[in-house]
């Protein structure tokens, strides 16, 4: 995979040298190219920016510079290029976004800063055939896309076949296939701070192991992310997993069998789960 970020702090991207991005970029599991977005201004100040049509403050990136850029790195004619732009405004990036960016042939990050990009810029590349993805990492404010764009090339990177050591470990991960936070982890050594190992975890038994670590999980996503429960399929829980998603107050949907809703003791949850929308179904 090819991944060009462009930006008028390009040393902001040294953090890609280290860990895991960098020893990707050795083995050529990943050409990752960082540019300094002045390179492609036309005056001697180095323009990038210009007070915003409409008044307001702040100033805005200019789109002929970010045109000049992305024309020369990105290479619109391989059908597996996309165009990303960072940006608050944008779809909030998750797991199953980096999985299926994980797959193109070319990322290009357009790192913004001041009040953002001239908004022709996506639109133009649209117009152009290029998948344009605004994506934002969170709903905080940053003061540019470079941190987004870490985050993102991160989370993209790890995924491509070849990068980590046992893929299995991919699997069992937050927001991994099994749609559910990780369960607690726990190494040497056995007593810290007054504080022991879970007794099952020294047993050697795999099957409780498993069942203990399953039922860590739900319990920690019920508590954290009801979101993530209510998106659940109830195909995909056997019965230990009903039996104890029950006791947490979720139950298959009377209406919908192939989901769960959330009951409270005394009657109907008048409070939607995050992400779940208030018309969400509650088990009568
Ligand atoms: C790109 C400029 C700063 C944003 C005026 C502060 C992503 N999750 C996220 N939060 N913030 C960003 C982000 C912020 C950016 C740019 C991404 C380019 N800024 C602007 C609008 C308000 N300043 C982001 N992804």
């Amino acid at each position: 995979m090819r991944v060009d970020v462009i930006s008028i702090f390009p040393d902001y991207l040294a953090a890609l040298d280290l860990s895991l991005v960098g020893k990707a970029r050795q083995r050529g599991l990943l050409d990752l190219r960082v540019h300094d977005l002045r390179d492609w201004t036309t005056d001697r100040h180095r323009t990038v920016d210009d007070t915003p049509f409409g008044g307001g403050a702040g100033m805005v990136m200019r789109p002929d510079v970010w045109g000049l850029a992305i024309d020369e790195v990105l290479d619109a004619g391989a059908v597996g290029a996309h165009l990303i732009v960072p940006t608050p405004s944008g779809e909030v990036f998750t797991q199953r976004h980096a999985e299926s960016l994980a797959s193109a042939e070319q990322l290009v990050f357009a790192c913004g800063r001041y009040e953002g990009i001239d908004a022709r810029v996506a639109q133009h590349y649209r117009d152009a055939g290029v998948t344009v993805h605004e994506l934002s990492i969170g709903d905080y404010v940053l003061n540019g896309g470079e941190v987004a764009s870490l985050v993102m090339i991160e989370a993209v990177a790890r995924l491509i076949p070849g990068m980590v050591g046992n893929p299995d470990s991919l699997v069992e991960e937050s927001h991994g296939a099994a749609g559910l936070l990780e369960y607690p982890v726990y190494t040497k050594p056995p007593s810290w701070a007054d504080l022991e190992i879970p007794e099952v975890l020294l047993s050697g038994h795999h099957a409780k192991i498993e069942r203990w670590r399953r039922d860590r999980a739900l319990e920690r996503t019920a508590r954290l992310r009801p979101d993530m429960i209510a998106a659940l399929s109830v195909t995909g829980l056997d019965k230990h997993d009903l039996a104890l998603l029950a006791g947490l107050g979720w139950v298959p949907d009377p209406h919908d069998g192939g989901r769960l809703a959330r009951v409270r003791a005394g009657g109907p949850d008048v409070t939607p789960a995050r992400g779940v929308d208030p018309g969400a179904r509650v088990a009568e």
